[in-house]
Parts: structure tokens; C-alpha cells; sequence
């Protein structure tokens, strides 16, 4: 039994480590001012494990992680510190809301410079969801991404089993 654990790991988390998506915010705009990042983040599926990266030119913003009534207001002292690199990656650890501003000058409360998103986890993947996913393209792509994340899970696991 023990010898089959790296085998049921394989199986269990390769697809999931597969579908890990990396979302630059804002896209080419990046993390600035005068950009609806409401608009951005809608539609799109947040999962346990995928990364955020905030890109700027360093020294024009930042990233703080707020909560909620800090976010709405625009509050300056983050609950977690400030990132401030130009290139800040945030792996998305836990699920439920998160809030991120910039906490230069009025970026927050006058240009808008916050982002608010809600991150779900394994389970509530669209593969596994039981109503079916309104954006009917990127559930194709993403059922087509977890047959190939399986297949390529199914030919590690033969690989162990062939080590062992
Ligand atoms: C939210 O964050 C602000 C600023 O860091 C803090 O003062 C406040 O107590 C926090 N509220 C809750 C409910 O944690
Ligand atoms: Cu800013």
C-alpha cells in the first residue's frame, strides 16, 4: 500500500498542478490607474493554486492584500504587508474574497486601483461543477485541458509503477 501512495498522489494532484493558470492583471495595462479591474476579473474562473501578477513600472504603485471594509474605503494599512517589487506574483493559497489596492496618493479611491476577486478551490473545478458553465468555449477548453491533464497523469503513474 505504501508502495502505491506516490502512484495515488499522481493521480490525485497531476491534473490539478496542470490547470494551474497564471493571470496577469490588467493585462497589457497592467496594475494602474483608470482601469476597471471589475470588468477584468469577471468571467473568469480564480482556483486555489492559480497566480496573480501585478506588473508596473516600480516606484509608481504597489500591491496591498486589504479586507473587505478596507477595500470599500480605501483604507492604507494592509492587513499583510505591501508588495512593491513591479513584478508582484500572488500564488492563490486559500479560497473565499480577495482584496488587493494600491495605496499610492488617491490611486484606490479616485483611480480606481482595486482589485477584488473570489477564489475557489479544487473541488468547485468547472470539470466538476454540476450546472453547466455559461461560458460555454472556455468549459470545452478547459475539460479538453483536464483530459490531457488525466492522460498525462495516467503516463506518469505506468512510470512509477515501472520504477517500483
Ligand atoms: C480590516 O482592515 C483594517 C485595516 O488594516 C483594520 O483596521 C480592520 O480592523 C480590519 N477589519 C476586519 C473586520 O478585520
Ligand atoms: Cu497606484
Amino acid at each position: 500500500m505504501a508502495q502505491k501512495l506516490p502512484l495515488l498522489l499522481a493521480i490525485l494532484f497531476l491534473p490539478a498542478i496542470a490547470l494551474a493558470t497564471d493571470y496577469v492583471v490588467g493585462e497589457d495595462k497592467g496594475w494602474t490607474i483608470d482601469f476597471d479591474y471589475n470588468a477584468w476579473a469577471e468571467g473568469k474562473d480564480f482556483m486555489v493554486g492559480d497566480t496573480l501578477i501585478f506588473n508596473y513600472p516600480r516606484g509608481q504603485h504597489n500591491v496591498a492584500k486589504v479586507n473587505g471594509s478596507a477595500f470599500q474605503s480605501c483604507t492604507k494599512e494592509p492587513n499583510n504587508g505591501i508588495m512593491d517589487s513591479g513584478n508582484d506574483k500572488i500564488t492563490l493559497a486559500t479560497p473565499g474574497n480577495k482584496w488587493y489596492i494600491c495605496t499610492f496618493g488617491q490611486h484606490c479611491a479616485v483611480g480606481g486601483q482595486k482589485l477584488k476577486i473570489s477564489v475557489s478551490d479544487m473541488s468547485m473545478s468547472p470539470g466538476m461543477q454540476p450546472t453547466p458553465n455559461p461560458t460555454a468555449q472556455s468549459s470545452a477548453r478547459t475539460n479538453m485541458a483536464n483530459g490531457l491533464a488525466i492522460f498525462l497523469g495516467a503516463i506518469f503513474a505506468s512510470f512509477l509503477v515501472i520504477l517500483n
